[in-house]
Parts: structure tokens; C-alpha cells; sequence
């Protein structure tokens, strides 16, 4: 039986790492609200965050017990499990579960986590007339992880079976993030026709549109 539900908060911002929990929670049909802090760009939105984020970061919610959870694919992992009934996500003894949690954690490792040093490649030190080739190094760090993950996967309809997962959720976001989802369709072509089907999901189009729009020139 699935847990009973209760308002979830997120500090989340249009375009960012908060968007596929959104999207969970819209999916789960559970209420939500977003506090809008744009964390990269905005000062005031990381002191927002900062009393529950020592790392200033978005996502970060606060979940109905009133406890805090950050780490992205943390929190979508534990919106699936507590949601077995969902299919959200496969349960702990489903033989995809394995494959759930390896690729949840690579798209967080081995991608999203490179997109805190291209918001600003001086955090770890680069000289200014450097940032241009780290810049490129990479995204193009970022199109060999997408092209292994596509390798050693066929999604027979979308990226575990023939169920949207939250780790589909996961994919088709942070895949828009650089280098833009041009490149990660020729990198990724198997995980692209998942992206494209999970952008085209009728019950997220009004979501989309207000949280990530599909506006022109966005696949870069
Ligand atoms: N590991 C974190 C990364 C979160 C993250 O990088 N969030 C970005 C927005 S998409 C952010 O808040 N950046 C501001 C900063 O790091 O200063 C997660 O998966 O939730």
C-alpha cells in the first residue's frame, strides 16, 4: 500500500535540478509548493535556501514530517519507494532495481554534479583565459557519460521497461541542461527517444510549459 500523502515545500527554480521532483510529485498527484530560488544566479535565493541547505542549493525540500531532504536523485528514489503503487520506480526486490539506483546515482555523480563547476569554472580555480577550454572539456566529459549510459542500456520503452520512472524524469531534465539536448541526442540516441517521450507526455505538457519550456532554440 502506498504511504499517505501530505504537502511537500521545495525550493526549486524553473529549468533547474527541482524539476523532476515537481514533476514526481504532479505525477504522484501530491500537493506542493515551490519556493522559487534561483540559487546560481541570486544571492538572496541561497540565504533563502542556506537554513536548510548548508550548500545553498536547489532542490532542497522540506517533506510533510517537516523533515529536509536534498540530493536530487535521493529525493526522487524516496518519492518512488513510497509510492511502490505508482511504478515510479521498481521496488527493492524487482530484478530492475539494481539498474534504478546505478543510473540514478550516475546522473547525479557523473553528470549533474560536473554542472557546478560550468556555472562557474573559477570555483575550482580556473584562470580566466582557461575557462573557454575547461568549458568544453566538459561537456564534452558530460557527452561521454550520456553515450556510455546509452550504451549499456536498451529501453524498450522507456529506460527500465515499459513504465515512466522517475530515473526517466531524471534523464529528460538534466539532459536539457549544457550542452543542450543536440548534442545528447546524437551521443544518446536510445535515451533520446525516451527524452522525447517523456517530454511529450499529455499529462506534462501544462507542467512543461510553466517549468521548462520548450521554447525556440531550447535543444540548442
Ligand atoms: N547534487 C545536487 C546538485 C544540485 C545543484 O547543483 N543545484 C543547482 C541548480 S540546478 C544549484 O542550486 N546551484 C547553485 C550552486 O551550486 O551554487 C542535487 O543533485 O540535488
Amino acid at each position: 500500500m502506498d504511504t499517505p500523502v501530505g504537502q511537500w515545500t521545495i525550493y526549486g527554480a524553473a529549468c533547474s535540478g527541482s524539476v523532476p521532483i515537481e514533476a514526481a510529485l504532479l505525477l504522484l498527484q501530491i500537493p506542493y509548493t515551490v519556493i522559487e530560488a534561483v540559487t546560481w544566479a541570486e544571492p538572496e535565493a541561497q540565504a533563502r535556501v542556506a537554513p536548510f541547505n548548508p550548500l545553498r542549493q536547489v532542490p532542497t525540500a522540506i517533506l510533510p514530517g517537516g523533515d529536509v531532504m536534498t540530493e536530487s536523485a535521493a529525493i526522487l528514489i524516496a518519492l518512488a519507494d513510497a509510492h511502490p503503487g505508482s511504478g515510479l520506480g521498481p521496488a527493492l526486490y524487482d530484478p530492475a532495481r539494481a539498474a534504478f539506483l546505478r543510473w540514478m546515482s550516475y546522473v547525479s555523480s557523473a553528470i549533474y554534479s560536473l554542472h557546478w563547476i560550468l556555472a562557474d569554472p573559477e570555483r575550482i580555480a580556473v584562470p580566466a583565459d582557461a575557462k573557454e577550454t575547461v568549458t568544453g572539456a566538459l561537456y564534452q566529459r558530460i557527452e561521454t557519460c550520456w553515450r556510455l549510459m546509452d550504451q549499456a542500456l536498451e529501453p524498450p520503452q522507456y529506460i527500465l521497461g515499459p513504465v515512466l520512472t522517475v530515473l526517466d524524469l531524471y534523464v529528460a531534465v538534466v539532459s536539457r541542461f549544457g550542452p543542450w539536448r543536440r548534442r545528447f541526442y546524437a551521443a544518446a540516441p536510445k535515451l533520446a527517444q525516451v527524452a522525447r517521450r517523456v517530454d511529450a507526455d499529455p499529462r506534462l505538457a501544462a507542467f512543461w510549459a510553466r517549468r521548462y519550456p520548450f521554447e525556440e532554440g531550447w535543444e540548442g
